[in-house]
């Protein structure tokens, strides 16, 4: 097959999925066409099957608002007609997905076709669709794309809800390679970030409102009340000075380390001994799943597609939004009780495996492209 696939190019988790999709789908010898405004983050090397294309804003003066996804929707076009394309796969559909449903618009004029699939990735649903002035367009995106992922179960029925639709909607869960995600010796970091065997929490985000961050600096000011403890901070966004006032406010700066945007997430994730994600919402929570993969157990709130993710008491806990109160006094159970952590922290692994591994989960887009080919 012969496949486009549009995403964001950030750190953002739809453009990490898109990208481990294409990349793998490439190995299994399918040609694949990226199409964004950047190069994605994960394809910083070459990979045999996989190609780019940048999609290259307007500078004429009288446009003086980015026209992205018109320049988007041309640059489809071009790349569906030169390459051939069998298929495009938008990721995020704010404006993907509009912009897709153009270019097949465009093409039907002239005798010519595309399938195009939208996958449903978390915010597009729950925040940035349901503003009253995108509400429509994005209903409409939905209902015209031949076909429709989303990626948790939660996320299908809010979309169904939400926007009145009635379209058949696949769930494909996040996924994760196992075999590049997993536990590393890292010693030397360990001892570099706490020095004084102290317990490391770890979060990484975009740092967007929707991850409330600061509750994870509230949690480690209760934890730290049980036992000498620090907080690994990855990532960035438009909360981090929050985070940086709040963690000076509790006199918390040397407990709270912030890293920044990292890509060797594996290791960092090694030496934490829990994952912390008290979000607002999270259609699925792939960073939790990325942690999991490398035997981190994760305390998060109870929202969205979390609870298909997170066994509560198994491979971590769940506690309600905003309640780090609760969410403290979880991590502190597990972290005084050695023999109940380890237990945790292998499930969380065999759970990342057994259910979420790449292997099970890009096999499952294949066969639905296949379906929607054939339809
Ligand atoms: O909102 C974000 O954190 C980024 C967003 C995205 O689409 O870039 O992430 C969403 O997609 C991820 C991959 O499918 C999911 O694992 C995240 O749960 C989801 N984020 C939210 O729902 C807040």
């Amino acid at each position: 097959m012969k496949i486009g696939i549009i995403c964001y190019p950030t750190y953002g988790g739809s453009g990490v999925v898109a990208t481990e999709l294409g990349k793998k789908i490439a190995e299994e010898g399918h040609q694949v066409h990226f199409i964004s405004y950047a190069m994605p983050r994960r394809l910083s090397q070459f990979f045999e099957n996989i190609y780019y294309h940048e999609v290259e804003s307007s500078n004429y003066p009288l446009l003086e608002h980015n026209l992205y996804g018109l320049s988007l929707t041309s640059k489809m076009l071009e790349v569906i007609e030169y390459e051939n394309l069998d298929l495009v796969h938008v990721h995020y559909a704010i404006p993907h997905a509009v912009s897709a449903y153009l270019a097949k618009q465009v093409l039907k004029k002239m005798n010519s076709d595309i399938k195009v699939i939208t996958t449903l990735h978390g915010t597009d649903i729950t925040l940035v669709g349901l503003e009253p002035s995108f509400l429509p367009l994005v209903k409409f995106s939905i209902e015209e794309s031949d076909g429709v992922t989303a990626v948790s179960r939660f996320l299908k029925e809010k979309t169904i809800t939400n926007y009145q639709i009635e379209k058949d909607i696949e769930v494909v869960h996040n996924f994760i390679d196992t075999s590049l995600y997993r536990k590393v010796e890292n010693g030397k970091f360990k001892a570099h970030i706490a020095p004084n065997n102290e317990k490391i929490l770890i979060h990484t985000s975009n740092f967007r409102p929707v991850k409330r961050v600061p509750d994870t600096i509230r949690i480690l000011a209760k934890v730290k009340e049980a036992m000498p403890a620090k907080l690994l901070l990855i990532g960035d966004g438009p909360d981090r000075s929050e985070c940086e006032r709040l963690a000076r406010e509790l006199d918390l700066q040397k407990d709270v380390i912030f890293l920044g945007k990292q890509d060797a997430l594996h290791e960092i994730l090694s030496i934490a001994d829990i994952f912390l994600m008290p979000s607002q919402s999270e259609s699925f929570g792939l960073s939790a799943l990325e942690a999991m993969a490398c035997n981190v157990p994760v305390v998060c709130s109870s929202v969205g597609g979390l609870p298909e993710l997170v066994i509560h008491n198994e491979t971590g806990f769940i506690a309600e939004i905003g309640d780090t109160d609760r969410m403290a006094k979880y991590a502190i159970d597990l972290l005084k009780n050695e023999r109940k952590h380890k237990v945790f922290s292998d499930n969380s692994r065999k759970r990342a495996v057994e259910q979420f591994e790449s292997n099970l989960i890009v096999p499952k887009y294949l066969d639905y492209y296949e379906k929607i080919l054939a339809s």
